[in-house]
């Protein structure tokens, strides 16, 4: 990173963009290979140029050796993040204004997902993403949510931590009868209170919530001074289940990286909707922790492995003040490393000068 030389206006090294495939994350993998340590990026196939591969490893008689082998496939892993995959999870959900109510409207389907490069698996999905579109409202706003069931199973939604009526809770035979296959059900409900929240299928759950059916919902608050300030979001939500480890629906390398200039203030909102606990892991700069379950606490604290339980809702601050690549990963290990490589629970935060 220190060298500017051939460097745009972005700062980033135009020599090394060949070493990219196209992708929306471009800025990332420019991020990414600009760290890549020089002679691993002398060894990088050139993408750009067809056929000329030249790669003293994989030639050489010892290639054969396994640790040589293991280094190949971590290495490959990392050249290849960020990777891209079909389905883009997590697109903002516009309302539409009914009289002063912000209506969104959701639609419950089965689909295609590729959780990593060429690992099809079927999601079930609001409105065709894994994890579902965000929701995100003011406190104290009206919220009206029109839920189609174009599943082959009946479904409801419940508004987790929102304080609802009990008819809006969501839970099929205690506050309303379920959602069958062709039905739709309109919830009504006003946002309250502020904080990083979750809505989710509450029928066959451990099925539905584990292959989709969930989503971020974030109630700003009304008053943004009972908040910290941030430049910049990442809501990161876990997922463990029918699809393997992932982070907004995706694993290591399909995982997107947070790409931030230095001096921002990230505010990270992690999400746990899986079955198993996870404690997230920052490389190089530590998380400042304000909130659980969207609610302030009453004393902050510093943390670099931060476990977050099924259900839960953590949210950090950090300070963006060191340069480079940082892997962000769950601590336990099997669900982020192996003999192959990195894989499931991995990606990466990127702060550039
Ligand atoms: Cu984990």
């Amino acid at each position: 990173m220190s060298d500017q030389k051939g460097t745009d206006s972005k700062g980033f090294d135009r020599s090394r963009r060949t070493f990219l495939r196209a992708s929306a994350l471009g800025v990332a993998g420019t991020a990414l290979a600009a760290c890549a340590p020089d002679d691993q990026e002398a060894r990088r196939p050139e993408t750009t140029e067809g056929e000329g591969v030249h790669d003293h490893d994989r030639t050489a008689p010892e290639s054969d050796e396994p640790w040589r082998e293991m280094d190949r496939s971590h290495r490959e892993g990392v050249e290849a993040f960020p990777a891209e995959t079909e389905g883009v999870p997590m697109q903002p959900l516009e309302p539409r204004l009914v009289d002063g109510v912000k209506e969104f409207e959701l639609t419950c389907g089965r689909r295609d997902w590729e959780v990593e490069p060429g690992r099809i698996t079927e999601a079930w999905c609001y409105n065709g993403q894994m994890p579902g579109p965000v929701i995100r409202v003011t406190e104290g706003d009206r919220l009206r949510v029109i839920v189609h069931n174009d599943l082959h199973q009946s479904t409801a939604v419940h508004w987790h931590h929102q304080h609802v009526p009990n008819e809006m809770d969501g839970v099929p035979f205690i506050t309303q009868p379920p959602i069958e296959p062709g039905q739709s059900f309109t919830y009504e409900f006003t946002a309250d209170p502020y904080g990083s929240h979750m809505y989710h299928s509450h029928y066959n759950a451990a099925e539905q919530v584990t292959k989709g059916l969930l989503g971020p919902l974030i109630v700003d608050p009304l008053d943004p001074s009972v908040e910290p300030e941030y430049d910049d979001e990442w809501i990161i939500v876990l997922n463990d289940a029918a699809h393997g480890y992932t982070i907004n629906g995706k694993g290591f390398p399909a995982t997107q990286p947070k790409v931030v200039r230095r001096g921002t203030r990230l505010r990270i909102r992690f999400m746990n909707e899986g079955l198993m606990v996870h404690p997230m892991h920052l490389h190089g700069m530590p998380m400042h922790v304000f909130a659980k379950d969207g609610r302030p606490l009453p004393q902050p604290f510093e943390s670099d492995t931060l476990n977050i339980v099924p259900g839960e809702r953590w949210d950090a601050m950090v300070d963006c003040s060191a340069l480079g690549t940082w892997v962000f990963h769950c601590h336990i290990l099997s669900h982020a490393e192996g003999p192959h490589g990195m894989f499931g629970m991995v990606t990466a935060l990127v702060v550039e000068e």
